[in-house]
């Protein structure tokens, strides 16, 4: 039986050792450009094209063709999605689903909301690599995807709210006044899958002090983190320093968000993914 893991690009992943693996790019909009998140994607230029007076920019997910074409000939497949709470991916995903169950009897897709995404998400695309490799049965593979979601979280520190709010993806009275003076709006992902904002503070270094905080409180110790950043390696490996010091026996690793995370979390963000 092939297996295959498949995901949308807001994991950050491009390429999975050990397993067949592919995501379905989401779309970024800017004026009269489209940006396409995968590799050929220059977030540079994306930002760039943000900061014209006045220009209008959306995001959009990919469609159930994106999916059908990411399943290939896969026997066993598993779609990890962005948030349905803020994403129209899921719901893509789940009709891809039925179309390719239908046209292939036999074959099977399991499709997931993860309630979150990129360094969340990235750590449930690798726990799914984990169990495929261990070979159990697939129904008990999803089964165990759910229980190890409820033990993921998603913290971070944002550079901004105007693309969030731009899009009404929170309540523009929030966006006010962040990304002056070095302010950072501190959150995490909800129960629901959407953004839930617990703070602001000014500048990286209580930023980190936070995050770390909401690890302690959360329970975290020996296990899994993943940072991701936009524009700011410097916060992300000073919090990589501060994770190492406190929890000695953790694995974390640090990584660039692509388009659609760098749209959303906007330049100085750092997200936070970790198993309780
Ligand atoms: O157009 C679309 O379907 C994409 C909509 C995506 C909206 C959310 C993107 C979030 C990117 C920002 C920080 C984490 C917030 C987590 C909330 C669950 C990352």
């Amino acid at each position: 039986m092939k297996y295959k893991i498949i995901s949308d690009s807001s994991a950050n992943i491009r390429s999975l050792e050990g397993i067949d693996f592919a995501y379905a790019p989401l779309h970024i909009t800017v004026g009269d450009k489209d940006f396409t998140d995968d590799d050929s994607i220059d977030i540079a230029a994306m930002q760039a094209a943000l900061k014209q007076p006045k220009v209008r920019s959306s995001t959009a997910c990919p469609g159930p063709d994106d999916y059908i074409k990411a399943f290939a000939d896969a026997d066993v497949i598993y779609v990890l999605c962005i948030t349905g709470g803020l994403s129209g991916a899921y719901a893509s995903a789940l009709a891809a689903k039925g179309i390719y169950e239908e046209e292939h009897p036999g074959r099977r897709v399991y499709v997931f909301d993860s309630l979150s995404t990129g360094p969340e998400l990235a750590l449930m695309i690798e726990y799914v690599r984990e169990l495929i490799k261990k070979d159990i049965l697939p129904e008990r593979i999803a089964r165990e995807l759910y229980v190890y979601s409820k033990r993921t979280r998603l913290y971070f520190s944002l550079g901004g709210l105007n693309n969030f709010a731009a899009n009404g993806r929170v309540n523009p009275l929030l966006a006010k006044g962040v990304g002056l003076l070095g302010m950072r709006i501190l959150g995490r992902a909800g129960d629901t899958g959407t953004l839930q904002p617990m703070g602001k503070c000014r500048g990286d270094q209580k930023a980190v002090a936070w995050l770390i905080a909401q690890m302690k409180a959360e329970g975290f110790s020996s296990g899994k983190a993943r940072i991701s950043h936009t524009d700011n390696e410097v916060c992300a490996l000073q919090l990589l320093e501060a994770i190492r010091e406190e929890f000695p026996d953790c694995t974390c690793s640090v990584e660039e968000n692509g388009g659609l995370c760098s749209y959303y979390a906007e330049p100085m963000s750092v997200l936070l993914g970790f198993e309780t």
